[in-house]
């Protein structure tokens, strides 16, 4: 598709373009709250769901202190954790060897879901966030673009990649388990260095909170991924095996990537919550032990991702990468969106520990956007997205939220005084 030819020209300039959005990063990413532990109060969590069998999450009202200082939004920006894999990816000269690291992006992001059995904030309508990440060099967009169900559209860029697509879970509680379903598709274009661009699609796997009778809730992910190239027809296979009865079952992945012929070229194992590897095997698929240091040729495993380790004194069980997240240094506060998620006064007072005050300011924000949808109501007005449109995907012909790349350009001129946030 001649869309999809790029020139490392082109390249250049998208790299020049994110460099502007540089402002307000100067002073580095956060290494800690304020806060080295959190001090919840410990609730039983089956003694507040169990009368709340079949619902969904969205129909639950729960308190304040299942909360994580995080929102559904916060949630997405996290799938950014291990973008290092797509610069590798960029890298390689053979394109199954390309998908093997993206398909290990794509099962990199369920490493930060170990120990976080808590709800993250619900965005508000036309609520967004930008992360800007200037040691990395990549920027990323998000909105809420419809509130029942929530859907939070999302936009990441780099000179090497784009990466796109909808977070709109289905959620069930079945007493047994509580099940998040994710349904929109993901879109990765990846500029190799070796030329030309490439698009790849994949949809996340069910998360699930298992062990909620017993008070031992834990999240586990489970389910097939496939992660398709479609630019050269070769598609990666990957199973999210569910936690069983035994423990050596828990976490494990494993799959393959097969050329466009079906025939298979790597195979994949490995732990989504620790380490994955890869093994070239030509023609058969065969499990993937980690490399023994032994017997070193062309078949033996190789690491393709490793988890990032989780320091102690860090509350909520949050990773070193979500502390980030909620970071407001005084040189950025000029140039964020007024629904910059940063600015929410709820979750702003649930990183401090103050959870009464959280719970006050959560009710509050929600009533006022409950008034806003009557008065949206009373005039026969819809809810329009600020940032993203309904589209039809040019390569795939799935409907699906583009992004407008105006988001941007308005907070350059916002920046330079040229106009302001509501024009
Ligand atoms: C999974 C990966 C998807 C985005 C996504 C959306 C919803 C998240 C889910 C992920 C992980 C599990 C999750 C869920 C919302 C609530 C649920 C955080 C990140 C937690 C574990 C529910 C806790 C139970 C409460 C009732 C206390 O791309």
């Amino acid at each position: 598709v001649e869309r999809y030819e790029k020139t490392h020209s082109e390249e250049d300039a998208k790299a020049l373009e994110i460099r502007k959005s540089y402002k307000g990063y100067e002073d580095g990413i956060r290494k800690r709250l304020k806060l080295d532990a959190d001090n919840r109060p410990k609730v039983s969590l089956w003694g507040i769901l169990k009368s709340m069998i079949g619902k969904d999450m969205t129909k639950m009202t729960l308190p304040v202190s299942f909360n994580e200082p995080t929102s559904l939004l916060y949630r997405v920006v996290e799938d950014m954790e291990y973008t290092d894999l797509l610069n590798v990816a960029a890298e390689r000269t053979d394109s199954t060897e390309r998908l093997v690291y993206v398909a290990g992006f794509a099962a990199s992001e369920y490493a930060s879901t170990i120990g976080r059995v808590a709800k993250p904030f619900n965005p508000l309508l036309g609520e967004t966030y930008e992360y800007v990440r200037p040691d990395l060099g990549y920027r990323f967009f998000i909105e809420q673009v419809t509130h029942h169900p929530p859907v939070g559209a999302a936009y990441a860029e780099s000179a090497k990649w784009d990466y796109y697509g909808e977070s709109a879970v289905k959620s069930k509680f079945y007493g047994k388990s509580f099940e998040f379903n994710p349904l929109g598709t993901w879109f990765l274009h990846l500029r190799p260095a070796s030329g030309g661009e490439e698009l790849y699609t994949w949809k996340k796997v069910t998360s699930s909170v298992v062990g909620i009778i017993t008070g031992n809730p834990v999240v586990d992910n489970y389910g097939l991924m496939e992660v398709k190239n479609w630019t050269t027809g070769e598609v990666c296979y990957l199973d999210f095996k569910a936690k069983g009865w035994k423990a050596s079952s828990a976490y494990q992945v494993s799959g393959r990537v097969v050329d466009k012929t079906g025939r298979t070229r790597w195979s994949i194992g490995g732990r989504w919550n620790d380490k994955i590897y890869a093994r070239y095997t030509p023609g058969y698929e065969a499990s993937v032990e980690p490399p023994t240091g032994e017997k070193p040729g062309k078949d033996q495993a190789f690491l393709i991702w490793e988890a990032h380790p989780r320091p102690t004194g860090i509350p909520f069980n949050l990773t070193p990468f979500a502390v980030t997240l909620n970071d407001i240094p005084d040189r950025l506060r000029p140039f964020l969106a007024p629904t910059d998620t940063r600015l929410r006064p709820d979750q702003r007072a649930m990183e401090l520990g103050e959870y009464d005050f959280a719970a006050v300011e959560k009710n509050r924000v929600e009533e006022s956007q409950r008034a806003r949808r009557r008065t949206r109501e009373a005039r026969g007005e819809e809810f329009v997205p600020k940032w993203f449109q309904k589209a039809k995907h040019p390569v795939t012909g799935e409907e699906y939220w583009d992004f407008r790349h105006e988001y941007w350009k308005v907070r350059e001129d916002v920046a330079e005084g040229k106009t302001s946030w509501e024009q």
